[in-house]
């Protein structure tokens, strides 16, 4: 990895003597005390020196700019390692590996030692964190506000196949390198209390929040740092901490529990990440995490407002706030709040400024995931915002009333606020009505958004509901975690597509080049084998790298399909088993996945793959044709090491469901070959690469919708094919679970038995049939390397930088600052 033009001045004999500095000063180790791990804290601490005097002057440089920036709002970041990653923007790589060699270390084991920072679930918290990437690469001013959480991502083992989740305490006990903190920032935050009319001194009557009880918001800054230039962005972490030794008022009051029972709340508020992808939970303490998150990010950006000295009137001049899907929806209601009572600004003032500050994205479809809070929570623990909220829906009920007289029917369905029982706030339709923009993730999902989930808001506000394709870094998906193939690609089109990623194009004309294919798979090989040896290493298992590496990665969801993929391994087992006429070229079935701690059936699945991996990695009579590998702990630094190892992307979401999907193009990117329905992004990458360099199989959305209207029955698929029956037949024996028959009967029961929600049966036998294409095609050596080097060549369309790029003209309207 070479250095670029902006790279940043490096001083090696400097660097060294700060790296031994931390190691004794920082970390309290001398070089005969101290260990890899302590290595790698005091160079991480002394890149740290650099990127945070950059993170300072580029602070400064926008604001003397006074220009307008964005803040990204999202209760996930799931940054991964920072260290190589901003080796790599800073243009350091080779000095560092050259300098610290010079001490006697080896850079690509240092690098080893660092815990991934999993602030995130998945897809939405990735998405969060190549869009912070962007945003630096390309030097449009951006502050990312998320939590500092005690514990990331819980990690994943397994214990007899079953999922088991441990802490994660990402920083460690000597905190984490890249951080710094800025006390200067604090917050003061309130939380429940009432809210109380009081008269001016103009003599008019106005409301107020008084709070019963406060927190404090302490922010960490980690360094975005941008790639070949020399801006550094803030990804601004809020953690929780008690402002006081206990609740002054409710102490004077008598209630000495009470009084430090808030302390007790307050040191759980930003305690841990909720583990919940594509589903709400709907826990109190989250929504107390939500708008600790909202208050202090809502506040920091009023400080830097009004410390460049603009006007409150001109706050949406200057500033644009991205919500992250409805999770900082509350920072709506928290900003007309300051603007009403502290600012005393009139509501429609008010509205003027704050319903052009806000745009929303929309992650999903999934109504389990659409979020609502009972009004009885937000009233107690947000008296004022729901006051708020309720004034905003009578606002916008009487706009519904002028656009559909006399419908109520409309009415009750566009309304923030649901009727029944408990009455509920449904965050997504706040985010509607509150914001100038709203964004789906891909193009098939942002016309299923249209259609399907807010048709009446795309009439009732035309041109808001808009959509933006979702994107991947090249530089950690490629540079980084593939440098074989950067070498490459460097050769043939230069060195600058990490910046410009549409250049890969280039690597089109190369595609039916014999020595050009021999190259790209020689380097597949090798990525290959670096898998195998982590395989090899950690799980004991030996994988052979002739074999195809068949490779699905992302949360365990049975909108995901897993059990799809499952089935399609059970089928081959059947054949291999009992079919003497059957062969295949062999295959490594690769999972890693983490399933949510209280989703049983996922976890259900996660044991049934382990069960049948156990039995067919060791099963004599496969001869080696079959191996299923499900790797623990996923998380992005295992992620950087599956994707340059892929040869097929299991890309198999009943169509509808995945919104866009991120890990889709990496594994292009990459070269591996999807087999894919057309859901998502898949849509979109199929377009780019061409329908002979994809395997689309399956059910269409409106053909999804169609066979669940008139009645779904996944009998039908069952007895009309011998193979399927099979295949779910044997989960109900103690094939794999030897002398405990129906411990996998959990999932035969769901297909069957519960309706078999997404569909896995109907697209069986397609997909079946699409698996059987890439056997065939992958033993045509020449043929496969075209189709993988066209996918490399094809994808440039999916990097971050193009979204950001689009999010930027569409909807931000910046411009970029260079530095
Ligand atoms: C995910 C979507 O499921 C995935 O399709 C998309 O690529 C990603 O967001 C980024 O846009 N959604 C989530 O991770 C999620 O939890 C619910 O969404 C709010
Ligand atoms: N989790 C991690 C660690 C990832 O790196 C990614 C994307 O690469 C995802 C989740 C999202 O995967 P998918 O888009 O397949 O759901």
């Amino acid at each position: 990895m070479t250095t670029r033009g902006q790279a940043q001045q490096f001083d090696k004999a400097a660097f060294k003597a700060s790296v031994e500095k931390h190691l004794q000063a920082t970390y309290g180790k001398t070089k005969a005390t101290a260990d890899a791990r302590s290595w790698y804290l005091a160079v991480g601490r002394a890149l740290a020196e650099i990127s945070t005097g950059n993170l300072l002057a580029t602070e400064q440089h926008v604001a003397e700019k006074n220009v307008r920036s964005v803040n990204y709002l999202s209760l996930e970041f799931l940054i991964g390692r920072l260290t190589g990653n901003n080796l790599i923007s800073l243009g350091l790589y080779d000095e560092v590996s050259a300098a610290v060699e010079e001490l006697g270390l080896n850079l690509t084991d240092l690098l080893e030692e660092e815990r991934d920072p999993a602030l995130g679930n998945g897809g939405l918290g990735r998405l969060a964190a190549c869009f912070m990437d962007s945003l630096a690469a390309q030097e449009f001013p951006a502050v990312g506000y998320g939590l500092h959480y005690e514990y990331g991502l819980f990690r994943q083992s397994f214990e007899d196949g079953h999922q088991v989740e441990t802490p994660d305490a990402w920083r460690g006990v000597e905190g984490y390198p890249w951080e710094v903190v800025r006390p200067e920032l604090t917050q003061s935050i309130g939380l429940y209390g009432h809210v109380e009319t009081y008269t001016d001194e103009n003599g008019v009557a106005c409301r107020r929040w008084v709070p019963g009880m406060q927190f404090e918001g302490v922010a960490w800054d980690l360094p975005i740092v941008g790639y070949d230039n020399k801006s550094v962005y803030p990804l601004r972490l809020w953690e929780c901490r008690s402002s006081a030794p206990f609740n002054l008022q409710r102490f004077n009051d008598g209630d000495y529990v009470g009084a430090q029972y808030g302390q007790l709340e307050a040191a759980n508020v930003t305690k841990v990440l909720y583990p919940n992808d594509n589903h709400d939970q709907g826990k109190s303490l989250r929504l107390m995490q939500q708008y600790f998150h909202c208050a202090c990010s809502i506040a920091d950006i009023l400080r830097r407002h009004e410390a460049a000295g603009n006007k409150i009137e001109d706050l949406a001049k200057f500033e644009t706030i991205q919500l992250n899907d409805t999770h900082p929806t509350i920072a709506i209601p928290e900003l007309m709040r300051i603007l009403l009572d502290e600012y005393h600004l009139g509501w429609d003032a008010a509205w003027a400024i704050s319903s052009k500050v806000f745009a929303y994205t929309n992650h999903t479809l999934l109504p389990e995931a659409l979020e609502t809070w009972s009004e009885n929570l937000i009233a107690s623990m947000l008296p004022r915002h729901m006051e708020i909220i309720f004034e905003i829906n009578h606002r916008f009920m009487l706009e519904v009333e002028a656009k559909w007289p006399g419908d109520n029917d409309k009415k009750r369905k566009l309304s923030i606020i649901q009727e029944g029982p408990q009455r509920m706030v449904r965050m997504a339709n706040l985010c509607v009505v509150s914001s100038y923009a709203v964004n789906g993730v891909a193009a098939l999902h942002s016309e299923l958004v249209k259609r399907d989930l807010f048709p009446e808001f795309n009439e009732l506000f035309p041109g808001r509901l808009q959509n933006v394709t979702n994107g991947v870094t090249p530089r950690r998906w490629l540079k980084f975690c593939n440098p074989g193939l950067t070498e490459l690609v460097n050769e043939k089109v230069g060195k600058d597509w990490p910046a410009n990623l549409e250049k890969l194009s280039g690597l089109a004309k190369f595609a039916d080049d014999k020595a050009f294919q021999k190259r790209y798979m020689a380097v597949k090989k090798d990525n290959k084998q670096r898998l195998a040896n982590w395989v090899m290493e950690n799980m004991g298992i030996e994988l052979d790298t002739n074999a195809i590496f068949d490779v699905q990665i992302k949360r365990l969801h049975e909108y995901k399909r897993q059990h799809l993929n499952l089935l399609h391994i059970l089928a081959l087992y059947h054949r291999l088993v009992n079919d003497p006429t059957f062969d295949m070229h062999p295959r490594v079935f690769i999972f890693a996945a983490k399933a949510a701690p209280g989703y049983a059936l996922a976890k259900d699945i996660i044991f049934a793959i382990n069960k049948v991996a156990e039995k067919v990695n060791n099963d004599p009579r496969l001869g080696g044709k079959l191996k299923v590998v499900f790797v623990p702990d996923y998380r992005v630094s295992l992620a950087e090491i599956i994707i340059p190892a892929a040869d097929v992307s299991e890309q198999i979401s009943t169509a509808g469901f995945e919104a866009s999907g991120t890990g889709n193009m990496k594994l292009a990117l990459n070269g591996a070959l999807t087999v894919g329905t057309m859901d998502g992004a898949n849509v979109e990458i199929r377009e780019e690469v061409g329908d002979e360099n994809i395997y689309i199989f399956g059910l269409l959305v409106d053909e999804v919708q169609k066979l669940k209207q008139e009645g779904y029955d996944p009998h039908r698929y069952y007895n009309a094919d011998s193979l399927l029956r099979a295949a779910l037949d044997v989960l109900e024996t103690d094939e794999f679970t030897p002398g405990n028959p129906g411990q996998l009967a959990a999932i035969r029961q769901n297909l069957l038995n519960g309706g078999d929600p997404f569909m896995v049966l109907a697209d069986f036998a397609d997909y079946v049939k699409a698996q059987a294409r890439v056997d065939a095609e992958y033993q045509d050596q020449a043929l496969w390397a075209r189709k993988a080097i066209l996918n490399t060549a094809l994808v440039g369309k999916f990097s971050s930088d193009r979204s950001i790029r689009d999010y930027v003209k569409n909807i931000w309207k910046l411009d970029a600052v260079k530095r």
